[in-house]
């Protein structure tokens, strides 16, 4: 997706925002509460983006760069509704809201979400050795994103993806902190859907998707589609909805294309040796693989022996626990990888724990 690329997954780079925020919102919940927008005569009968001089600039001016049919652009952009609900869920928590690790974890590590995960697992064993023998990675990273984004399918979210895109690109928040470089995040969105859409048969106000625009069982943005998504099935096109096997490709896919690592394990034990116990110097490059096992050693970590001979850079996660003392791991390139689909750590700890826990259920 974009410039964006380097701090936007493709998973809702605007989800990202809002687990950050609040680590107990989840993509399911996101997408759980559908707003109307299909069968409504209000998008008939007339949408205020129609009639929004700064909207219609924008469609005039995408048509013009993308090279595609002027009318088709105005008149999908004009189609478009706004959606009254989805400008507030992008403002992030109010500051000083505790994180709670414990919380999020049971958003989606529970026993309905590793059975489903173990079915997912089984229907598609070989497609997941297939993505693991070409892309280098784990079948239970897939299982894991596809698991926490969307239970494998059941929560895709029910937002007209035009609607939620038309909504945030020209009505953002601009109470939120970064509103100006959010909101053109949006429209590059938007035009690489209107890019996309005018390139297929599809009628551009029939995908649905969660309330930033995230569409398909991997919730990719529309910009992560057109970069990252694979055929890999094979059939001709690129299906992130029905396809499993585009699904898993295009996720692989995707942590290639961010430099996952084949055999790396993503995070290491770590605990503290508090006489010589340097945290500020740990914690300043946040998630940041930065530190060498030595380094990491020297400002007060400790590590087994496994980690000790891990060749690559370390990073100290930590992950708060509302009035309980974090948690700690250390962090590879790998774990900083899976942070590129969802810019959060626990949503990456996440995907990780439903990974191991599916992969656990697998071998009973
Ligand atoms: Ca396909």
């Amino acid at each position: 997706m974009r410039s964006y690329l380097s701090m936007f997954s493709p998973a809702a780079a605007a989800l990202a925002t809002a687990l950050f925020a609040s680590c107990l919102a989840t993509p399911s919940a996101m997408a759980q509460k559908p707003a109307d927008t299909r069968t409504t005569s209000a998008v008939r009968g007339g949408t205020p983006y129609a009639t929004r001089d700064d909207a219609m600039r924008f469609a005039d001016d995408v048509a013009q760069r993308r090279n595609l049919d002027r009318d088709w652009v105005r008149t999908t952009v004009g189609n478009a509704r706004f959606l009254s609900n989805v400008p507030r869920l992008m403002l992030p928590a109010p500051k000083g809201t505790p994180k709670n690790w414990t919380a999020y974890r049971a958003r989606f590590i529970d026993p309905v979400r590793i059975a489903a995960g173990a079915r997912f697992w089984r229907a598609n064993a070989a497609l997941l050795e297939r993505a693991e023998a070409e892309f280098g990675v784990p079948p239970e990273i897939v299982v894991g994103i596809i698991g926490v984004e969307t239970i494998y399918g059941r929560n895709m979210g029910n937002f007209r993806v035009i609607d939620a895109l038309a909504t945030l690109s020209f009505d953002f928040p601009q109470a939120h902190p970064r509103a100006p470089e959010r909101e053109a995040f949006f429209r590059g969105e938007l035009e690489s859907f209107l890019s996309t859409e005018s390139r297929t048969a599809e009628d551009p106000m029939v995908p649905v998707g969660s309330y930033a625009g995230a569409m398909g069982m991997p919730q990719f943005m529309p910009s992560s589609i057109a970069k990252y998504a694979i055929d890999f099935d094979g059939d001709g096109k690129i299906d992130l909805v029905n396809s499993t096997a585009d699904v898993i490709g295009s996720v692989a896919n995707y942590f290639k294309a961010f430099g996952w690592q084949a055999g790396m394990p993503s995070t290491f034990p770590v605990s503290f040796d508090t006489a010589r116990l340097n945290m500020p110097l740990l914690m300043a490059p946040d998630i940041l693989p930065t530190f060498s096992t030595d380094s990491f050693v020297a400002a007060g970590a400790v590590l087994d022996e496994g980690a000790m001979r891990h060749p690559g850079l370390l990073a100290l996660i930590e992950l708060q626990n509302g009035a309980e003392a974090p948690v700690y791991v250390a962090g590879t390139r790998n774990f900083y990888v899976i942070t590129r689909y969802n810019w959060s750590s626990y949503y990456a700890m996440s995907v990780l724990d439903l990974g191991n826990e599916v992969k656990a259920a697998m071998a009973q």
